[in-house]
């Protein structure tokens, strides 16, 4: 059974396996949740990110945590919000399942995410967190998780999640 959790505050001070960045296409850094991350894990981080060569929106590349206390980072590329008509959806939910692949892959126990997309990219935030839970639900079985959170920075985002979750039965 994977415990899934609601954890309202700072993604950057979670012990987790892995912790996963909301990005975007250059993986350079940026503001939000991504300069949080770059800050804590120091110049290291973006040396790694230089490395990778940018990453496509919908998909996920993977960084060590350098001076976090997660070993991993998993830089996902959210869409920016366009009115919902661009494959915003399908983009989103790519996030979520390429992290979850990762999460395989790197044989992660535990994992954090952030409500990509719905702070500077303006995603809906009830509509985002639909895709995260309904995503990240449909690949608990095939993974190896032993804990999933949902790393909610502002109070609502947090309630959000705790009412799907809690309609999930999860
Ligand atoms: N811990 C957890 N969540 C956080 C933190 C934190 N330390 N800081 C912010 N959030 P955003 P996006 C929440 O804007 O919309 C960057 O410049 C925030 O409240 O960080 O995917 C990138 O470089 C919101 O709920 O990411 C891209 O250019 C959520 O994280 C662009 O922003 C996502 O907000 C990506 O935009």
């Amino acid at each position: 059974m994977t415990q899934i959790e609601v954890v309202r505050g700072d993604i950057t001070k979670l012990q987790v396996d892995a912790i996963v960045n909301a990005a975007n296409t250059s993986l350079l850094g940026g503001g939000g949740v991504d300069g949080a991350i770059h800050r804590a894990a120091g110049m290291e981080l973006l040396r790694a990110c230089e490395r990778l060569g940018g990453c496509l929106t919908g998909s996920a590349k993977v960084t060590p945590g350098f001076e976090l206390p997660a070993e991993w980072v998993f830089h996902a590329v959210g869409p920016v919000w366009n009115g919902g008509t661009h494959g915003e959806d399908t983009k989103l939910e790519g996030c979520y399942s390429r992290c979850m692949e990762l999460a395989r892959e790197y044989d992660v126990k535990s994992i954090a995410f952030p409500a990509i997309s719905t702070g500077v990219y303006h995603f809906p935030r009830q509509r985002a967190a639909r895709i995260a839970v309904t995503t990240v639900n449909n690949q608990l079985e095939a993974s190896n998780l032993e804990r999933v959170i949902f790393c909610c920075f502002d109070e609502m985002t947090a309630e959000i999640y705790t009412r799907l979750l809690r309609n999930h039965r999860i």
